[in-house]
């Protein structure tokens, strides 16, 4: 890409013959804290020059930066502070309505060939769109300040741990990273000590002055209609214009740990995973660490946060969303969360369905796009089983029950610090990470797929994880009962071709042997006929949780079956669970006719991806089908 680094800096050089004003003039390397690398000062100095903020503002990360953010948010408007007798330090913000979740039609893979990014990303082509980007941010920032946020991915000292360097003209975005990343000084003396680190540019791409001078008035939440995410793997960059929300904006989440980091992870032989980290005791006090892959809308939150039913095992969060894994020196697999909070969905967060999050949403709590009580404090679908009788919703309009409309938006957001939850391991800032003994892959499948099972060895449990689908649920998102496909929870994040991803997770395999993880899938959504839940969910979780962990301790062997190992009966826990023998049955059911459907299924899927597939997956797919001519032979 050293090409376009060339483009920018004439662009940066034309920008600054065309005014008077140099780059020492706005005050880039003036400001900047001591000893920061030429490289880094640099390509500050490069992005302001380009898209022209009237001041550059270094983050330090400290208490005393983040009031004056906040305060200063509080008079744009762009923060409501909320009842500081209900709430105290929590704020609500108010997105444009155009912009109120990530864009995967706007989010980009621009590696230097087409087949690199694969056919479930958007691709284009690296040199053309960073043309598109010098083009949006010259002068996006004009009458804007740009802060410049350094930030660690992972607790710093840890060879799991990565830098970052994010650059935005959103105030939101600092004090939304200051929660979910590491960022300020200690960050910054790691690149100053020599650590290398991804640059990440954001522009709201909102500016208050026009390139004639003509200003104009801020909004609370400015953003574009024109929207890019964008992500250069050979490079490690990532350049975002035009939203402030989220995923689209905190880049350090879904772009920098996910998409940039799945291709460090292949090239580098570790792994950048969408997955929850657990830390379960037993009553024996033998504790064991287990990570989990779900499609949204499959309740990641409340798993990362499960208050188990059966008595005398302990659940503590160690990630909610995201998990970084190396082997480590004995071999294990070793799993940091690269994040330091929690950015989930408000709406049907309650006291029932996540007691330990709703506590942990007390105090210090950014919302986003929630509703506002006439008391000042939050309210979402779902918090309480009667709705206040008034309101204001997410877009500051009154709203009563009944009137036709939700009070907070679907995708409204809570951004809390992780520390905040009780359920937070002690050691979950371990440098070094937990050992993992379990992945578990999920999806949402009201047939077909069992309460749970065991992969028969890693092998099988790619060939699980890249199957990984949910029926849809509403025609909106197509047909009704239609799998989509989300292989390893991935479908948005994989930031390379996904055929490719899937050799490196069999590669991954090889070299952990015998010490790799062992392989679930679970299933909490089967229906019966009439389409009523078979099984109970959030805290009775905890029961298939503590088979596969009897099986890892090897306590209790399992019956081999159509898609992988179940339980024999009387091993599943069900000790003062209200369950009939029929849905138990049913749970388990495996029909061979609608497996051999789901094979075929799987062969259409598998041959977009064309040569790229592992054989082994092939293999995978035929000794599926192998299972089912013998189970239909039993028949
Ligand atoms: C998220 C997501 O917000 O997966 O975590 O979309
Ligand atoms: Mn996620």
């Amino acid at each position: 890409m050293r090409h376009w680094r060339i483009e920018l800096r004439r662009t940066a050089a034309a920008y600054a013959e065309e005014t008077p004003v140099t780059l020492q003039d706005i005050t880039i390397t003036r400001n900047a804290p001591a000893n920061v690398p030429a490289d880094l000062l640099s390509w500050v100095a490069e992005i302001a020059a380009l898209t022209r903020p009237d001041a550059v503002h270094w983050c330090d990360g400290s208490q005393a930066e983040r009031d004056r953010l906040y305060d200063e948010m509080v008079a744009a408007g762009t923060f409501i502070r909320l009842n500081p007798a209900r709430r105290p330090d929590s704020y609500l913000a108010r997105s444009d309505p155009a912009d109120v979740a990530r864009v995967e039609s706007r989010t980009f893979i621009c590696s230097e060939r087409e087949e690199d990014a694969g056919p479930t990303n958007n691709w284009a082509e690296p040199t053309a769109m960073k043309q598109t980007l010098t083009d949006l941010f010259s002068g996006a920032m004009r009458g804007r300040t740009m802060y410049v946020i350094p930030f660690t991915m992972g607790p710093l000292g840890g060879d799991i741990t990565r830098l970052g360097v994010e650059i935005t003209d959103s105030p939101y975005v600092v004090v939304s990273m200051r929660m979910m990343t590491r960022i300020g000084t200690p960050a910054l003396d790691a690149i100053i000590a020599g650590a290398a680190w991804v640059p990440a540019a954001h522009t709201v791409g909102y500016p208050l002055v026009d390139a004639d001078g003509n200003a104009r008035p801020d909004v609370p939440w400015p953003c574009s209609d024109t929207k890019y995410i964008t992500h250069f793997p050979e490079t490690r960059e990532i350049w975002s214009y035009g939203s402030g929300y989220g995923g689209n904006a905190l880049l350090g989440k879904k772009c920098y740990a996910l998409r940039i980091a799945s291709v460090m992870a292949r090239d580098e032989g570790w792994m950048a995973e969408h997955m929850l980290i657990l830390k379960i005791t037993s009553p024996a006090g033998r504790e064991f660490h287990l990570t989990a892959a779900f499609p949204s809308a499959c309740g990641k939150t409340n798993l990362a946060m499960l208050r188990p039913t059966i008595p005398g095992w302990k659940v503590e969060t160690v990630g909610d969303d995201i998990a970084w894994m190396r082997p480590g020196p004995d071999g294990r697999l070793y799993a940091i969360n690269p994040e330091a909070g929690f950015f989930g969905v408000a709406p049907g967060t309650s006291e029932e369905t996540n007691p330990t999050c709703l506590h942990a949403l007390r105090h210090d709590t950014i919302f986003t796009n929630t509703a506002l009580t006439d008391d000042g404090d939050v309210w979402w679908e779902g918090l309480t089983a009667e709705p206040p009788a008034h309101l204001l919703d997410w877009q500051g309009n009154d709203w009563t029950p009944g009137c036709g409309r939700p009070a907070a938006h679907p995708n409204a957001r809570f951004t809390v610090p992780a520390a905040q939850a009780e359920s937070i391991a002690p050691d979950w800032e371990s440098p070094t990470g937990v050992p993992i003994d379990v992945i578990l892959f999920g999806g949402r499948r009201a047939r077909n797929v069992p309460l749970i099972s065991e992969a028969y060895d890693w092998e099988h449990g790619v060939f699980v994880g890249a199957t990984v689908s949910s029926e849809q649920t509403a025609a909106a998102e197509g047909t009704v009962g239609a799998l989509r496909r989300d292989p390893f929870a991935m479908l948005p994040f994989c930031g390379y071709n996904m055929a490719d991803y899937w050799a490196h997770w069999l590669d991954m395999g090889a070299i952990l042997g015998e010490a790799a993880p062992r392989i679930f899938q679970v299933n909490w959504f089967r229906k019966d006929g009439d389409g009523r839940w078979l099984w109970p969910g959030f805290g009775e979780n905890s029961r298939p949780i503590e088979w596969a962990l009897r099986r890892v301790a090897g306590e209790i062997g399992a019956l081999d079956a159509i898609s992988g190992r179940i339980p024999a009966p009387g091993d599943l826990n069900l000790d003062r669970l209200d369950i009939s023998d029929d849905d138990l049955e049913a749970l388990f059911a495996l029909d061979p006719q609608a497996w051999a459907a789901e094979a075929d299924l799987t062969e259409e899927y598998f041959a977009q991806f064309g040569e790229r597939v592992p054989a082994a997956l092939s293999r995978q797919l035929a000794g599926l089908r192998g299972r089912i001519a013998e189970a239909k032979g039993a028949e």
